[in-house]
């Protein structure tokens, strides 16, 4: 279902022109307003008006992360305190995190994106919304919060955590649609079962998980344990939050709202534009936002984009699911090993819970990496000779997969820590990185 028929299906001509003009105004207002794109652009000899065609944007300077510390909290606002009438952070786990600002227009704008990407999960009036991210200065609880009223749903702002409520509110609210970090829904369908709950005899139908990587593995999983349609949006706090891109049911790739923000892939080595259909790094610039106006962010983030027209009907380009981030990427012995393909190759084997943690660590001169996975009730219980197979075949299938030879670790049902918010899978004991 659309929600902006207009915006959504818009043919790419009238998209691109939609877009020149909107970065035009962004770059017009960053120049003069922001005194750190005023500088980047004076260094790179770039003035507004030079701006002829969207090609012209690779001429633009980047903004990174960093950027945005060194000018922690507000100095990259575009617009003065008194426009502001929001701030956000990122979760940064080290350091000050990066502060965004929201005016008016832009939370406006914030909502109709969320409205969209529910709508396009078939969210409607009447449905009753479980929101199960968490409320605070992350993005992820009141972004989905006020998408949601604009839709018109019933939402139930329930925030992360304590989950047997969260099991009691779904069945007596009668939730038909449930948000949350995929890893978090998991456990949702975990202990439900546990309690006895039978998933498909609830009205539950759709789930809009994002906020952290997840695999196609996981998604059949949780779409077969919760007895749903099991949705992928993605977003990041300095761009905006949740709803920069959200999947359709097509389940082909997420559409970037591409009349928000224009995304580009880069080489995340030599800073090098990629043609559509190369894996690189997703680099994202705003064109309505007014509060952080932010010009070619670099996300980290790893995807491929797709402008061919979906058979929803919708033009936007979609990414594919983000597999890793550039710095998620572990260096085991010289091979670079992503935690996704770990958890692809563990749910695509079915023999363990989809539960795992990474462990590195370089105790003699070389890095040692330990994949500690949760056996079923089952398997805890069955006979040795059965365990050392397992172990064999897991070990194998990973060795053909990383290339790297991993330590395999069963541990018993239920000791893996679960997480309401973001799942940490790779716990980094080396000292040096
Ligand atoms: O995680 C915003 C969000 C909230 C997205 C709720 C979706 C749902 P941050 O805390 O700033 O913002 O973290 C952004 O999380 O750069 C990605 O690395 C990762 N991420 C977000 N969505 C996805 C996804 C929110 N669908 C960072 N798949 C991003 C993979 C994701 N990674």
């Amino acid at each position: 279902m659309y929600w902006d028929k207009e915006h959504e299906t818009m043919p790419r001509e009238e998209l691109s022109a939609l877009q020149l003009q909107r970065l035009k105004s962004t770059v017009d207002r960053v120049y003069r307003a922001v005194p750190f794109y005023r500088q980047k652009f004076l260094e790179k000899g770039f003035e507004p008006g030079d701006l002829k065609s969207l090609d012209d944007l690779q001429h633009l300077p980047f903004t990174t992360k960093q950027d945005l510390r060194d000018h922690y909290p507000f100095g990259m606002f575009a617009v003065p305190l008194e426009e502001i009438v929001r701030v956000h952070a990122s979760s940064g786990t080290t350091g000050k995190p990066s502060v965004v600002g929201y005016t008016r227009n832009d939370l406006a704008n914030w909502a109709g994106l969320i409205a969209r990407s529910l709508a396009m999960a078939g969210g409607a009036r009447g449905d009753v919304i479980q929101n199960a991210y968490g409320y605070g200065l992350f993005t992820g609880g009141l972004g989905l919060h006020y998408g949601a009223e604009l839709l018109g749903a019933v939402v139930v702002p329930v925030s992360g955590g304590n989950t047997d409520r969260q099991l009691m509110l779904m069945q007596d609210f009668g939730t038909t649609m449930l948000t949350c970090t995929p890893s978090y829904a998991l456990f949702l369908a975990e202990e439900g079962e546990a309690a006895g709950l039978d998933f498909k005899k609830l009205p539950l139908k759709a789930g809009v998980f994002g906020a952290e990587f997840w695999t196609e593995n996981m998604r059949r999983e949780l779409e077969a344990r919760l007895d749903i349609m099991a949705l992928d949006i993605y977003g990041l706090s300095e761009v905006m939050g949740p709803g920069v891109s959200m999947e359709c049911p097509a389940q082909k790739g997420a559409h970037v709202a591409e009349d928000h923000f224009i995304p580009e892939i880069i080489d995340p080595d030599t800073g090098e534009p990629l043609p559509y259909g190369s894996r690189g790094e997703l680099v994202l610039t705003t064109i309505t936002k007014e509060g952080i106006p932010l010009i070619r962010y670099r996300t980290r983030d790893i995807s491929v984009l797709h402008p061919e027209e979906c058979s929803c009907g919708r033009t936007h380009a979609r990414m594919e699911r983000v597999a890793g981030r550039t710095d998620d990427m572990l260096i085991i012995r010289g091979v670079n090993v992503f935690p996704s393909q770990v958890e692809s190759v563990l749910l695509e084997f079915g023999e363990t819970e989809p539960h795992y943690l990474l462990v590195v660590d370089r105790k003699t001169e070389l890095d040692d990496l330990e994949v500690r996975v949760e056996l079923s009730e089952r398997m805890f219980s069955d006979r040795v000779r059965e365990l050392e197979d397992l172990e064999t075949r897991l070990r194998q299938k990973l060795l053909s997969v990383l290339n790297v030879n991993a330590r395999i670790k069963f541990v018993e049902p239920r000791t893996i820590p679960r997480s309401e918010g973001k799942a940490m899978r790779v716990m980094d004991r080396r000292d040096i990185k």
